[in-house]
């Protein structure tokens, strides 16, 4: 069998455009409780009991803590949701969103 010759092909590789992603910041205040923090934490975003802990530690202890990155609409309910529960229980716990650049 004789060689076959090949015209090279260019291929054209399809960009996946992705929604750009928002950070939910969980901010430190000084009378919500831990406790209170972490259940919200497991209630709203679905994190786990470790998970939560951290994420409420780290927070307390530097001010600010990224949770998790959602579409835009997604990212803004749950920052509503959560600090509305915190408002329902007397606290003013305080979630917050941010354009991930
Ligand atoms: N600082 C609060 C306390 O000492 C606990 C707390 C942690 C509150 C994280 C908010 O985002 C927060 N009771």
């Amino acid at each position: 069998m004789s060689p076959t010759a090949t015209t090279p092909k260019t291929k054209t590789k399809p960009k996946t455009q992705r929604p750009p992603l928002w950070k939910v910041i969980l901010l430190n205040d000084d009378f919500t409780p831990r406790e209170f923090v972490v259940e919200v934490l497991k209630a709203v975003f679905r994190l786990n009991e470790s998970q939560s802990y951290r994420v409420m530690m780290t927070a307390h202890q530097k001010g600010a803590c990224v949770i998790a990155v959602y579409t835009r609409d997604v990212a803004e309910t749950k920052a509503k949701e959560a600090t509305e529960l915190g408002k329902m229980n007397g606290f003013p716990l305080y979630f917050t969103t941010e354009k991930e650049e």
